[in-house]
């Protein structure tokens, strides 16, 4: 059958044999997703025409200036997440907290961890903005009372990661440990239809992706590692693309090859993006399409968090060039 026949529910139900001890749980976990990033989008979408544009007035947790669409995107998700009675913690990069969704159920044995919409600050210029996910599995002898322990594993705990990018057209990636997937939202169905199937990043790409601006506040080896990629050193000349939307950013790195990295800065010595739900699920579908994500030092996926909004630097994309970033860091 061809795969655009294929719907992202239908080939959950076929993954979900492979997802730990599921019955029916994660196509229940994915549709909360699924469905809070179609609304998600439609107000992407009509960004313009409504009065969805512009800052809500408030400051979130990061101390950013919350755009309307950033609360929109985190209440849907909170919405439609916490009605899966499987589902016990969210924590979201727009709440201070976890939330405790279904308090004293025993039956609730999930922590999704998301950032409702990532690179927000580019929705009224009109640039790709996405939706990042993480599902975690309860710790043994962990209960509600402790909601914290739900979400701070590290990023080889996860089950499941995904993004959704709002560009072009909208694309749902997803892995649950089994390969990486991506279908593309058909808007006269409604539906997210299997268009990537198990994407593979390139051994090498065309592309590095950084802010050039920060570049005298990178640390050396940052400096000499991006002076080689422009010398030709890895065999090719590269290209610059950096689109300051990171899910989209990763997008393209996975589709194209190459890398993207967000080094330590001056203001941000531990790197500006966050581990739990910016770093760790684009590192998991990167390991699971052949490619890298570290640090600097570690892969992404060993660090054992402390804080739930704590920070990371990282450097992600293919084999050939996080091989070459390895060797020069030493
Ligand atoms: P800078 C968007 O605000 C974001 O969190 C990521 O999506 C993006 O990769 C990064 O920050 C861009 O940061 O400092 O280059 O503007």
């Amino acid at each position: 059958m061809p795969t655009s026949f294929i719907t992202v529910q239908q080939h959950i139900l076929e993954e979900q044999r492979r997802f730990p001890g599921s019955s029916g749980e994660f196509s229940s976990l994915l549709s909360g997703i699924t469905m809070a990033t179609k609304m998600i989008q439609d107000k992407v979408r009509r960004a313009g025409l409504s009065d969805i544009l512009g800052e809500y007035g408030e400051t979130n947790v990061q101390g950013e200036r919350q755009q309307k669409l950033d609360v929109f995107a985190n209440h849907a998700l909170i919405h439609f997440l916490g009605l899966r009675e499987r589902v016990g913690v969210l924590a979201s990069e727009e709440n201070e907290q976890p939330v405790i969704v279904h308090q004293g159920s025993e039956d609730a044995n999930y922590a999704i961890v998301f950032d409702p919409l990532d690179g927000s600050s580019n929705i009224d210029v009109n640039v790709s903005v996405g939706t990042t996910f993480s599902i975690l599995r309860r710790p043994d002898g962990v209960t509600l009372h402790e909601p914290d322990q739900w979400v701070l594993q590290p990023g080889s705990k996860q089950i499941a990661a995904g993004y959704v990018v709002y560009g072009s057209s909208t694309i749902l990636v997803y892995s649950v440990g089994n390969g990486v997937h991506g279908f593309t939202l058909d808007p006269s169905l409604g539906a997210y239809m299997l268009s990537h199937p198990s994407m593979k990043m390139p051994k090498q790409g065309p592309y590095y992706s950084v802010n050039e601006a920060y570049r005298e506040s990178f640390p050396e080896p940052y400096r000499d590692y991006l002076d080689r990629l422009r010398s030709g050193a890895l065999g090719q000349p590269y290209a610059s693309r950096y689109i300051g939307s990171m899910v989209a950013d990763f997008h393209r790195t996975l589709l194209k090859g190459g890398v993207f990295l967000y080094p330590p800065t001056h203001e941000n010595p531990d790197g500006k993006l966050r581990l739990l739900y910016e770093a760790n699920p684009i590192a998991f579908l990167a390991e699971q399409a052949g490619g890298i994500a570290i640090d600097g030092k570690r892969r992404v996926l060993d660090i054992e968090p402390e804080s739930i909004h704590q920070r990371t630097p990282i450097i992600v994309g293919s084999q050939v060039e996080l091989t070459d970033f390895g060797r020069l860091i030493g």
